[in-house]
């Protein structure tokens, strides 16, 4: 509802910017954090020797990628090999690359909100790995998803790696399971990464780097408002805050105000006031385990058909199947 104090929204990021710092708590959501500068942050956290998520998976697609090749068709099943967020395909690249050298038959559709990253991941499997057949698909997971619905014929496979997951609430993580099962015939396959409870200092560690790469990427999500909404955020003012959980596995950032500070946001024609120690929360990155994997599992209609996990049970990649 509308009312006269409420500017029209131009795109979904202003609403819910103006949502979220108009509510209290305050919050703003972690899905608005990439844009280029945000991209290119994220590729850094992920070449961070606290963030061992990115170097875990790779390591367990490496050392089964045998395996996980004859599962998903091996030699005798043709298959579409779709992917969610790819990103710059690092980790799925392992997968590509043994794909071909053995001669199995799939194409590969990375689905990607935005399709200047579609167009760089093409372009450098077009290189390094020419003889995967690629169709890059632009959209959001979910509407993109329902389109997945309509391709007949092979087998579908469903990559979503790197504890992408993690940042929805168990609510929505059924509700994105649901969707995932919606997609998906009997016999194909959904291949997902979920990073595990493990000590709660390396997962703190792992979101709290002393260089500050995690600290700036929490902060451009103000970043992006001062550039796209006409805001003056001073993002000095702020303290990058990390929490953990240890009993639910959930991680939390915050910003956190260090002083009363008064907010304008030209876009939306609103004045917000910040308290000093006033957070906003701005990311959850969910741990898992099999109990919690099993239940979201169950409550989304999906069986578990196998999982692979490095030699600490640190991360885990779960296969499922409708
Ligand atoms: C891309 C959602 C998996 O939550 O671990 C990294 C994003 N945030 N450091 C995560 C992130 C802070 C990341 N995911």
């Amino acid at each position: 509802m509308q009312n006269k104090n409420t500017p029209t929204f131009t795109s979904t990021f202003e609403q819910e910017v103006y949502e979220g710092l108009t509510a209290f708590p305050k919050h703003l959501s972690s899905k608005y954090f990439y844009d280029e500068v945000g991209d290119k942050l994220f590729q850094d956290i992920m070449a961070m020797p606290e963030y061992y998520l990115t170097d875990l998976e790779f390591n367990i697609l490496d050392k089964n990628k045998a395996e996980i090749a004859e599962l998903f068709g091996g030699n005798n099943t043709e298959f579409s090999l779709f992917e969610l967020g790819a990103g710059d395909g690092k980790k799925t690249k392992i997968l590509l690359r043994y794909f071909v050298e053995n001669q199995i038959s799939f194409d590969y559709r990375p689905i990607d909100i935005s399709q200047n990253a579609l167009d760089k991941l093409e372009e450098s499997i077009k290189e390094e790995i020419p003889d995967v057949k690629v169709n890059t698909l632009q959209g959001t997971y979910f509407d993109t998803l329902r389109d997945i619905d309509k391709v007949n014929g092979k087998r579908k496979v469903i990559l979503f790696l790197g504890s992408n997951m993690g940042n929805l609430l168990h609510p929505q993580a059924v509700e994105f399971l649901k969707n995932m099962r919606d997609s998906v015939n009997a016999g194909d396959l959904i291949f997902m990464g979920l990073d595990q409870k493990k000590n709660p200092q390396t997962v703190l560690d792992a979101y709290n780097d002393k260089t500050g790469i995690t600290e700036a990427f929490n902060k451009n999500i103000l970043a992006r408002i001062n550039k796209e909404m006409g805001a003056n955020f001073d993002l000095d003012k702020f303290l990058h805050w990390e929490v953990y959980d240890p009993e639910t596995g959930t991680a939390k950032s915050y910003l956190v105000s260090k002083e009363v500070q008064n907010i304008r946001i030209e876009s939306l024609e609103l004045k917000i006031r910040l308290k000093a120690w006033e957070t906003i929360h701005t990311e959850i990155s969910q741990k898992y385990d099999d109990e919690i994997v099993e239940w979201l599992a169950e409550k989304a209609g999906l069986k578990i058909v196998t999982q692979f996990s490095d030699s600490k049970q640190q991360y885990k990649n779960y296969v499922f199947k409708k």
